[in-house]
């Protein structure tokens, strides 16, 4: 076991924790009673925790720790920037050198005319940014009614307001009376789920077909744009089937809507490119970025634009804007990370090599009695666990029970894999390393043979009539 140092005995810490520490997405009671896993160190790909355990973090944190953990370069920027400006503004025409240069390098690294980036300090807040945005852009055009946004159900575009509005998650909308007016939701691309006796193409010119129809009924006149991840993460790692993409393309193309991409997750190597909207081959006038433009080593996020949506914008003060937009530490070490992402080939290798060794063994665990498809892209990937693979059935029991009953069981082999309701996903370091690939899929493999032998014990491998 691993030397602990420097903090108390764990019972205490988590004694401490349920008491004074309201965590997200948690029921408090429940935290209490179990107490929280308490992480005390992180290097490369492997977290330690306050009982000296070593788990492989299958999540990269929470989608974001792209470089993985214990890069001294961003420890150093970041102290550097500390001492020369710790914190200045951008409101009120100043501006600091973090800013400008994070900036210039986005707009150099987006694809096609997207040139100009606000700062915000996290995901939720550039959706917020963007949702504004986009109304603004159309009233600057004379066009004031074009104010609905088009979203999809099981969409995450964040926690905020606006942003939990945008996204499709019913749970959240049913807290604190979501969606604000203004938000129209579509069915999303999942064919597994959803698709039926469809083939995934037939299939996902229907879900494209289904903005379409939005735009027609809701009135050209009065739709801002259309938002979606390129490939929805929190919703479950739903790659989209290859005919939907090219569609929702034409559609807003031809429908004089713009176009959100949605990059919290997909953005910096998660899909093998810079961005997902190369992956998926699209030209979105909008991208959000956050979580992996800093490998999760400051909070700091954004919206870059295109020169068009930038040149109308900029004809008008657009009264918005954060404390934090473009903090000059956050950006530095954004800057420092998208060097290193840059240097050390670490998407190539997304790309070319170990993305590739990962895909590879990731499909193969569509062998395993409990999985019914596996998907993955570049680094992103999921599978779906089903009581029957030939039908693509749900389990009978309510949706998240076997999912949990796994997740339990990753967290017993020392993996961190996250499930969405009965599907498991991962999204790890892309420095992974082929052999800690390997221990990922062993670990991940243990842990779904002891899910079916608890699954079979406790009746559960029943399928939804
Ligand atoms: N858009 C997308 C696509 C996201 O995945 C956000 C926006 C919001 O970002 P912030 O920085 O405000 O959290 C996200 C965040 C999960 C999980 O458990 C996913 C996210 C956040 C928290 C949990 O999958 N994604």
């Amino acid at each position: 076991m691993a030397q602990i140092t420097n903090h108390m005995p764990t019972a205490e810490l988590q004694a401490l924790d349920a008491a004074h520490h309201m965590h997200p997405f948690t029921t408090g009671d429940e935290l209490a009673a179990k107490g929280a896993r308490i992480i005390t160190r992180a290097k490369g790909v492997m977290l330690t925790d306050s009982e000296g355990n070593e788990i492989l973090d299958g999540m990269g944190g929470l989608w974001c720790v792209n470089v993985g953990y214990g890069r001294d370069e961003l420890a150093e920027v970041a102290a550097r920037q500390m001492r020369e400006l710790p914190y200045y503004n951008t409101f009120f025409m100043t501006t600091h050198v973090p800013a400008i240069a994070l900036s210039q390098r986005l707009a150099e690294l987006a694809p096609g005319d997207l040139n100009h980036v606000f700062f915000a300090g996290s995901g939720s807040e550039a959706n917020d940014t963007n949702l504004r945005a986009v109304r603004v852009y159309w009233a600057q055009k004379g066009k004031p009614e074009k104010q609905i946004i088009i979203s999809r159900k099981n969409a995450y575009h964040g926690s905020t307001v606006g942003a939990a509005s945008l996204g499709g998650m019913t749970p959240m909308h049913e807290q604190g009376g979501l969606p604000i007016p203004g938000i129209h939701h579509i069915d999303q691309p999942n064919w597994w789920a959803e698709g039926r006796d469809m083939t995934p193409e037939e299939f996902g010119l229907a879900r494209a077909r289904e903005l379409e129809k939005a735009i027609q009924e809701l009135g050209e006149d009065k739709v801002a744009a259309f938002i979606a991840e390129p490939i929805q993460g929190a919703g479950g790692v739903i790659v989209p089937p290859s005919t939907y993409w090219p569609e929702i393309q034409r559609i807003c193309d031809e429908h004089e809507i713009l176009l959100i991409a949605d990059e919290v997750i997909c953005g910096f190597g998660r899909t093998g490119n810079w961005f997902g909207s190369q992956t998926v081959n699209i030209r979105p006038d909008i991208m959000t970025i956050a979580k992996g433009l800093s490998s999760g080593y400051a909070p700091i996020a954004g919206s870059i634009v295109s020169d068009e949506v930038a040149s109308v914008l900029g004809a008008c003060e657009f009264n918005h804007g954060y404390t934090y937009s473009g903090h000059p530490v956050a950006a530095a070490v954004a800057l420092e990370n998208l060097r290193i992402l840059d240097e050390e080939g670490i998407i190539d290798s997304v790309a070319t090599d170990t993305g590739p060794y990962l895909q590879e063994k990731w499909k193969s665990l569509a062998e395993h009695p409990l999985v019914g498809e596996a998907s993955i892209v570049g680094m992103m990937g999921s599978i779906a666990l089903t009581p029957n693979k030939e039908t693509r059935a749900k389990f009978a029991s309510d949706p998240g029970t076997v999912g949990y009953i796994c997740r339990e069981r990753c967290f017993a082999n020392n993996v961190i894999m996250r499930h969405v309701g009965d599907r498991m996903i991962i999204s790890p370091p892309l420095v992974i390393s082929k052999p800690e690939i390997d221990l990922l899929i062993e670990r991940a493999t243990l842990s779904l043979d002891e899910c079916l032998a608890q699954v079979e014990k406790d009746g559960l491998m029943q399928a939804a009539s």
